[in-house]
């Protein structure tokens, strides 16, 4: 595949897909927009390490200068995590960003179409957007919907947090026609909790009974049949991480009632509730945050090798 010539690679990313070899994207608002620093550019480092020992190429994502980037330094992971001027990117925002030569971290949808244009299928990250609540009034629906419907790359998350409409999440993705596939669990997990009282339409088993193989070959059964879109790989927290459902549901019941007094709307309200939501559990849900993407990173790097090595 030619490289689009806007886009700017890694040598690691570039030399890992000239040779077809596994290469996992990360994005890059989980950084800017997701996390508080420091642990932010500690995560997103950490990360990348365990995709590494996992033998493949972690290409985290990000708009900089204007320059879509596939794969960044270290340098450029503190930038994200630390410069006040770095925007949220959604696809709506990313020929701003680039007309401007401006920075911007970049969302599931945004971060999955760069992804794809430069050839990567298998991305991690945390936890999806979605239906909002409230959406049958407010139409607030996550662009990462829309892209998980036509653009061809496996998104590997925690499931979705009950910040969401989670059944209605689930009904939009069966409506763009992606497949939604839990690990090792019949259940669709709500990211904190492993259950979130909506069953997985599909399921695989854990990594080490063979789910990585499992989902390579549904990646490959869709695309080869000429569907195109994003699988949803939904990975649940492991239960020593996991903080119940019940639990959080009060913390977040408080974060949406504080976002509905203050007005915040559209692209802010994701970005204010995670924020929010860490300190009303004064740091628990950033921990519980960081373990989650540690397991999602490991089972993303064993997908990647499954699926470059072919069925
Ligand atoms: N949910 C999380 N953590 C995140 C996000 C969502 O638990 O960091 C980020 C992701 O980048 C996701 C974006 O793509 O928020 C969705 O924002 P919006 O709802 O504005 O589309
Ligand atoms: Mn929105």
């Amino acid at each position: 595949m030619s490289l689009h010539p806007m886009l700017r690679l890694s040598d690691e990313v570039r030399d890992a897909l000239a040779t077809g070899g596994p290469v996992v994207a990360l994005e890059s608002t989980i950084i800017s927009h997701g996390m508080p620093y420091p642990d932010n550019v500690a995560m997103a480092t950490e990360v990348e390490q365990i995709i590494r020992d996992g033998g493949a190429v972690p290409a985290t994502i990000a708009v900089l200068d204007g320059r879509p980037c596939i794969g960044l330094s270290p340098d450029q992971l503190e930038l994200l995590g630390s410069h006040p001027e770095v925007s949220k990117v959604s696809v709506r925002d990313l020929p701003y960003v680039v007309a401007r030569g401006a920075h911007g971290a970049t969302t599931v949808a945004s971060t999955m179409r760069l992804a794809a244009l430069a050839g990567v299928r298998v991305f991690v990250t945390g936890g999806l957007g979605g239906v909002h609540q409230g959406a049958e009034s407010s139409m607030d629906v996550s662009a990462d919907l829309t892209e998980l419907g036509r653009t061809d790359v496996a998104v590997i998350c925690a499931g979705v947090k009950s910040i969401l409409d989670i059944g209605r999440t689930l009904e939009v993705l069966e409506t763009l026609g992606v497949p939604v596939v839990s690990v090792g669990s019949s259940e669709f997990p709500s990211f904190f909790s492993r259950s979130s009282g909506f069953q997985a339409p599909m399921s695989v088993a854990d990594l080490d009974a063979g789910g990585a193989e499992q989902l390579a070959a549904i990646m490959r059964a869709k695309w080869d049949l000429g569907l195109s879109g994003g699988v949803v790989v939904a990975n649940p927290v492991p239960e020593s991480d996991e903080i119940p459902a019940e639990e959080m549901q009060g913390f977040i019941d408080t974060a949406l009632a504080d976002s509905d007094r203050l007005g915040i709307r559209g692209k802010d309200i994701t970005p204010y509730l995670l924020g929010r939501i860490v300190e009303l559990t004064e740091g628990r849900s950033l921990q519980a945050n960081i373990a989650l993407v540690r397991h999602n990173a490991r089972l993303g790097a064993a997908l990647a090798r499954a699926y470059v090595s072919g069925g």
